[in-house]
């Protein structure tokens, strides 16, 4: 007996030696844990799209005439880009690049009417990414393009809620029926703001971001639709005309312009000439179009600052990744122009804004040049998601710190064969059929003055023409014929 309790005596020793070393293992494993993030509960993703936001507003530039409160609020929690330019100045192609991470030269999406899932059947986007990552993926409103059937992807969301038919007043408001379509007409509508796609997109965010935080992190993508057309919101976002005015315009602006602009521009022109002729008839035509654009972007800055109260309400508001885009800009007569669809300034710059709790600091402004081909890959990389190859380059390293290096430009392209690149002072424009545009932003922001044909900037085109894709992948069927 005495042996056995001496024996016993022994292994209660060994069994604390063996105790000891498990809990040194676990703790180490703790560590190692803690210092490699993986113990951490991993972040949620607020994802908001707008649409057709230009840069003529307060976050951009606090002299514009568009006040956007709720943009500034959110740009105080992070980083604001100000240089940060669409893919593609069309809403398919450049919300179809952003989310699979697939510039239209790689994928053949370049028209509104491309079929972006008959190009790209396999390609995981976003969403799917974070799927497939145990995230519960949620969304509202319009993130793909939505116009007819079969832009909309299915996988990529676990629940979804779809935009209702716009709410469309009894007849056009603009006085202008020889102008345009009921699509394109303006003024305000509706009475009542919750019969309104937007208000019912934020309401649906809301919701999910005051549902319990569970095991699951939360992809949450709210895609506001406003300000597209029609350019319609409630009375109580409209300012008075004079007090937005009207954009700067040149008259001999179109002189310099090279023909494969002309071209490209010439499918659009209905949009502006038919505005002077309305103008013409109905003097203060083109002011109240303009006020209703810009009541457009209050409207949707509003529905921004009631998703931004329901985080803030929440207990994820510190655990949240924050990423805001517009799909483009959007031109209100400058260059003679209305709508996007073009490779200038005005339709391709646009806000774009990153929180990243722990990454990003408070009111940081960068300046570095970016196109949103750089969201995929940024977001996969915040988040702990495995790699993916992609056309962008991650921007966390200038999320980390916004004076990085960053030798890229932001790369545009609008059709097959027509691209922009933007550095930090220049806009260089190829066109299919090789003529060009050049504008030193540093002296003409407007860009009303074309270098191209001026030798002494051959080699500012050449460094710029080098980042142009050197390969174009053929245009993909459309989805309707
Ligand atoms: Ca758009
Ligand atoms: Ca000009």
């Amino acid at each position: 007996m005495r042996e056995g309790q001496h024996v016993s005596g022994g292994e209660s020793f060994w069994k604390r030696v063996r105790r000891g070393v498990h809990f040194l293992v676990a703790l180490c494993m703790a560590l190692i844990l803690v210092m490699t993030g993986e113990a951490k509960p991993r972040p949620d993703v607020l994802f908001i799209a707008i649409d057709d936001m230009n840069d003529w507003i307060s976050l951009l530039d606090p002299e514009a005439p568009i006040k956007t409160p709720n943009l500034e609020r959110l740009a105080a929690r992070g980083m604001l880009f100000t240089r940060a330019y669409c893919i593609s100045p069309a809403c398919n192609p450049s919300r179809s690049a952003l989310l699979t991470g697939l510039r239209p030269s790689t994928s053949g999406v370049y028209a509104n009417n491309s079929d972006w899932r008959k190009a790209l059947p396999k390609r995981r986007t976003i969403m799917q990414q974070f799927r497939a990552a145990g995230y519960s993926v949620r969304g509202a409103g319009k993130i793909f393009h939505h116009k007819a059937e079969g832009f909309h992807d299915e996988d990529s969301f676990d629940d979804f809620q779809m935009m209702a038919p716009q709410n469309m007043p009894p007849k056009k408001l603009n006085q202008g029926p020889e102008y345009g379509s009921r699509n394109t007409d303006w003024g305000v509508w509706p009475p009542d703001e919750r019969k309104t796609i937007d208000f019912r997109t934020a309401d649906y965010c809301i919701k999910a971001l005051q549902s319990p935080v569970k095991d699951k992190p939360l992809f949450l993508a709210c895609g506001i639709f406003k300000p597209h057309s029609p350019f319609f919101a409630p009375r109580r976002y409209f300012v008075d005309a004079r007090k937005i005015g009207l954009p700067p315009r040149r008259a001999d602006d179109w002189n310099d312009l090279p023909r494969g602009a002309q071209m490209l521009m010439g499918r659009t022109k209905w949009f502006w000439t038919g505005m002077t002729k309305l103008d013409r008839r109905l003097p203060g035509s083109f002011e109240r179009f303009v006020q209703a654009y810009a009541a457009c972007c209050s409207f949707a800055d509003a529905q921004l600052g009631r998703v931004l109260d329901a985080l803030d309400a929440s207990p994820r508001r510190d655990r949240t990744i924050v990423v805001l885009w517009s799909d483009h800009g959007f031109h209100l007569g400058e260059k003679d122009h209305i709508e996007k669809f073009a490779l200038w300034e005005k339709s391709n710059h646009v806000p774009f804004i990153v929180v990243a709790p722990g990454v990003t600091g408070e009111g940081v402004r960068c300046v570095r040049p970016v196109d949103l081909s750089v969201i995929y890959p940024t977001l996969l990389e915040l988040c702990g998601l495995p790699e993916e190859k992609c056309d962008g380059r991650s921007a966390v390293p200038l999320l980390r710190d916004a004076d990085s290096e960053w030798k890229h430009p932001a790369v545009m392209t609008y059709g097959r064969g027509n691209h922009a690149v933007r550095s930090e002072r220049w806009r260089y424009i190829r066109y299919a059929d090789g003529s060009e545009e050049l504008y030193d932003h540093e002296v003409d922001p407007h860009e009303w003055l074309n270098l191209a044909s001026r030798a002494e900037y051959k080699q500012v085109k050449m460094s710029h023409r080098s980042w142009l894709p050197s390969k174009e992948a053929g245009e993909v069927a459309g989805l309707r014929r």
